[in-house]
């Protein structure tokens, strides 16, 4: 395999040669499971850890490397290597950690479109396309909607369940396909190109293994029933895993996601309910918070039916989730900041005593 049908660039290439890399391997992390890494490169796959002055160096998670990341690397078996540096990430798919509050995770690196699955049965949910909607905008990954399991539904009402996205969400092409059937594969694959990196995100069970393994042609992800009892996935997949496909698209498997806490860095709610930004620059207060103010053009835009409630009740709940998420990690920086002074006071008072 050679590294441009893994989605290696010019531009990747120019910063190893700037930063003279040039003697280390180059490769692409694949999978990745308790802080280990299998890379693929031109020599093959090979299992890797990271040199102890990365994760000394590593402040956050998103210091390490995830699924997608270009890495350099030197190969000390046949199959096994040590990761020196992470190249610079072209976008980078992140998301609140469920239980960490503050702490971010990658979810995938590297992505150029990110296909938010979601079955038309009883996983369809317009607030939650938002939230990944948001989550790509500030990623900057293209998005794309992929509705699954059509097969499930008269063609009547999956008709019914694409309107009412198109009525919320403007400018997002919109894809319905069965992986019983494969109807809609032709549309979707029109759409993988060579070289090219796509993620899936989306709940468990909704069947983003089923369609990796059928476009890959192999059952490369074990996928298996929802359950009868609940009606949920079963969190069959538990690691993310890269696979380049037979047309030279690359698809990453992502496990379900039971939360998809935002974290906005790049505007990523501007973008998506741009329509709230554009009335609210004629709301009669410059800091009007959209929520019970006089003369506000977004509050006025909802009474009247020409902004939908539920977006703007969906906007409204995750801008205090970016702001609790920002005051999060200024709290969490402050700790940090303070813990590093003690540790180089102590270092100080270690030198000077020569303990
Ligand atoms: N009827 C129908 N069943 C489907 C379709 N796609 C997937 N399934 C079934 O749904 C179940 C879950 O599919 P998976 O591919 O494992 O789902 P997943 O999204 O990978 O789930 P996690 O790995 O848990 O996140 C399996 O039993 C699939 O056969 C579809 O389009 N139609
Ligand atoms: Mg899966
Ligand atoms: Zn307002």
């Amino acid at each position: 395999m050679k590294l441009k049908d893994l989605g290696y660039n010019e531009n990747l290439e120019k910063f190893r040669v700037e930063n003279n890399l040039k003697e280390f391997e180059v490769g692409r992390v694949v999978t990745e499971h308790k802080e280990r890494y299998i890379v693929k490169t031109e020599n093959g796959d090979l299992e890797a850890e990271i040199t102890g002055n990365l994760r000394f160096s590593a402040k956050t998670r998103e210091d390490f490397p995830a699924v997608g990341d270009w890495v350099v690397l030197t190969i000390y078996d046949s199959d096994f290597a040590i990761i020196h540096k992470i190249l610079p990430r072209r976008t980078v798919i992140s998301r609140q950690a469920v239980g960490e509050f503050g702490e971010v995770q990658v979810i995938a690196a590297n992505i150029d479109y990110a296909f938010l699955v979601q079955a038309v049965d009883r996983d369809f949910n317009i607030n939650r396309l938002e939230r990944y909607l948001t989550i790509c905008n500030s990623s900057k990954v293209k998005p794309l909607i992929v509705l699954t399991k059509t097969d499930l539904l008269a063609p009547e009402h999956v008709v019914v369940i694409i309107d009412n996205i198109n009525q919320r969400i403007k400018n997002i092409p919109v894809i319905a396909i069965s992986n019983e059937t494969q109807e809609g594969y032709e549309s979707l694959k029109r759409i993988i190109r060579k070289g090219k990196t796509y993620c899936m995100l989306g709940s468990s069970g909704v069947g983003k293994s089923t369609l990796l393994n059928n476009l890959s042609g192999k059952a490369v992800m074990r996928t298996d029933e929802i359950s009868t009892s609940t009606n949920k996935g079963r969190h069959v997949t538990s690691h993310r895993e890269l696979i380049v496909l037979g047309n030279g698209g690359i698809l990453v498997d992502n496990p379900g996601m039971r939360e998809v806490g935002i974290v906005d860095t790049e505007n990523g709610l501007e973008t998506t309910f741009d329509k709230i930004v554009r009335l609210a620059k004629n709301c009669k207060f410059i800091d009007c918070t959209h929520t019970n103010e006089t003369g506000c053009k977004v509050i006025e835009a909802v009474e009247s039916g020409e902004m939908d409630k539920h977006s703007y009740e969906n906007w409204l709940r995750m801008v205090k989730e970016k702001a609790h998420f920002e005051s999060s990690v200024a709290e969490r920086r402050k700790k940090e900041k303070t813990f590093g002074k003690m540790m180089k006071n102590y270092k100080k008072d270690m030198k000077r005593n020569k303990f």
